[in-house]
């Protein structure tokens, strides 16, 4: 060898050539994962596992990360070792975020955009809509809902074992009382579509369920896990053992709610824990959000009145709450968590809407996206693992008939459509707690924004909730006579 060398010189600075060239290279690729997004170093993402877990009107900063007293030490963790979502985006309230995410399609363009399907309601979620565990059950995973449904519940082709899900568990409806399971005296507790009469609190049986479908499920199929709990919306309801953790909040709405999200938070800890014990978790995409931002009036809370308390949800910065088109009832608490691709501790700082899981996790799985209709979501995908370039430029809060917001850029208008009609137009850059109204200066931006909303509108399907509310109230109003008792009566009402 050494003969060689010597007696080929031109060789030898070949070789140290090369060995200099590939020092290079790896000083190039080991040293530049800070400017890199973190993913283009690993391999590309195949199948994962899929955990969605949502809760129910927590409000934005109702996390410990968010520098809360309420204690989440396992979703801290998970933003810790994920990625925080800092401008994402859902709608106001439970039934049209729950069908932006399942259709990746906005609400107006299939009537559910105004209210939350009523206890009483008969729609639900129109059965043409290509749905997301549709889309996923069609290259073998296995799709399974631990909790609440709220798309439909009057007919059972709304149902969840309708519309793709190989396993249900949990209620139908939007709200039950946490230890009987039951609204409006009727117990709405299911799994596969049996009613299920059984002890406990409705937050543990779900994680525990949760828990247990991971334990007995094969590794090798991916899992798409959609993990709802009803928790912590009304009524303000918890085992004393969580209450006793909260001594210290006097207001009693408050430590309740405050205990229900810690003991949330424990059962997405033993979730977690059933990962790391199935050997899933590195290949699992952990999402979680709030369905809606936290209630701010006891007109939104829910069906069950909770007038006489406070209203204990707290969105930080942000204006008003749940059913409102401002921030504060839009921009939910969300992470995402996947430490083989989503770089620890990192924070998204780009816009993202709920709509966009349903591109991005079909393209994940190598699924079809909707095959008949168009799909406003965007892949946000090179977002979440720390891309620069911009995904997103808007956001539509909801387009109703009475009402409408839209971001583009860091402009938003809020625009109440009814007479005396109102024009709101805020920067959330410089003011994301909407406090100055911009619109009597910037006239051909409101005009530009206002345009934009028509043009969107007519795509929309009338609200089904006005639609059914409307034939309602008409078939009382014309076929009863009005008593001075019942007059009373309605003045009363919260
Ligand atoms: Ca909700």
């Amino acid at each position: 060898m050494k003969f060689f060398l010597t007696a080929m010189p031109g060789k030898r600075w070949m070789i140290r050539g090369l060995g200099l060239f590939i020092a290079l290279i790896l000083v190039l690729v080991l040293g530049s994962r800070s400017w890199m997004p973190f993913a283009v170093a690993q391999s590309k993402p195949v199948r994962p596992h899929i955990l969605y877990i949502m809760s129910d009107d927590q409000g934005w900063k109702d996390v410990g990360f968010h520098g809360s007293d309420i204690k989440t030490p396992n979703l801290d963790r998970l933003a810790q070792t994920g990625a925080r979502l800092e401008q994402y985006y859902a709608h106001p309230m439970c039934t049209p975020s729950r069908a932006a995410l399942l259709t990746g399609r906005y609400p107006h363009r299939y009537g559910l955009q105004t209210a939350v399907i009523p206890s009483a309601g008969t729609y639900g979620l129109a059965t043409d809509e290509w749905l997301l565990p549709q889309a996923l059950k069609e290259v073998g995973y296995k799709t399974a809902i631990v909790g609440k449904w709220h798309l439909g519940h009057a007919d059972r082709k709304y149902w969840p074992r309708q519309r793709g899900f190989d396993y249900q568990y949990g209620p139908i409806l939007g709200e039950i009382d946490y230890f009987t399971h039951s609204a409006h005296g009727t117990v709405d507790w299911y799994r596969n579509n049996q009613i299920v009469k059984e002890e406990g609190y409705a937050t543990s049986l779900l994680g525990q369920d949760a828990a247990q479908l991971i334990q007995s499920h094969d590794p090798n199929t991916p899992l798409f896990l959609y993990l709802a709990f009803t928790a912590p919306h009304a009524p303000y309801q918890a085992p004393p053992e969580y209450l006793d953790r909260y001594k210290s909040i006097s207001d009693p709405n408050r430590r309740a709610y405050a205990a229900m999200i810690t003991a949330m938070d424990d059962q997405i800890g033993q979730v977690l824990a059933a990962l790391d014990k199935r050997g899933m978790r590195d290949n699992t995409l952990i999402v979680f959000q709030s369905d809606n931002g936290g209630p701010r009036s006891a007109k939104v809370t829910g069906e069950v009145d909770t007038s006489g308390g406070t209203i204990p949800a707290d969105n930080g910065p942000y204006r008003d709450g749940k059913a409102s088109l401002f921030e504060g009832g839009t921009r939910v608490v969300a992470l995402a968590n996947w430490s083989k691709y989503i770089k620890p501790g990192s924070v998204v700082n780009q816009p993202m809407h709920i709509v966009d899981w349903y591109p991005t996790l079909t393209s994940l799985a190598g699924a079809k996206s909707n095959p008949n209709k168009p799909v406003d979501g965007l892949n946000v995908w090179p977002a979440l693992i720390g891309g620069k370039i911009a995904i997103r430029n808007e956001i539509v809060y909801g387009i109703e008939p009475f009402r409408a917001a839209l971001r583009q850029g860091d402009w938003k208008l809020v625009w109440r459509t009814i007479l005396p009609s109102q024009v709101q137009l805020f920067n959330l850059a410089k003011d994301p707690s909407e406090q100055t109204n911009l619109a009597d200066q910037q006239p051909e931006r409101v005009a530009k924004l206002k345009q934009q909303i028509e043009e969107m509108s007519r795509d929309a399907v009338p609200p089904l909730f006005i639609k059914e509310a409307a034939g309602a109230a008409k078939s009382i109003i014309f076929s009863s006579v009005a008593t001075p008792a019942e007059a009373e009566e309605v003045k009363n009402q919260p």
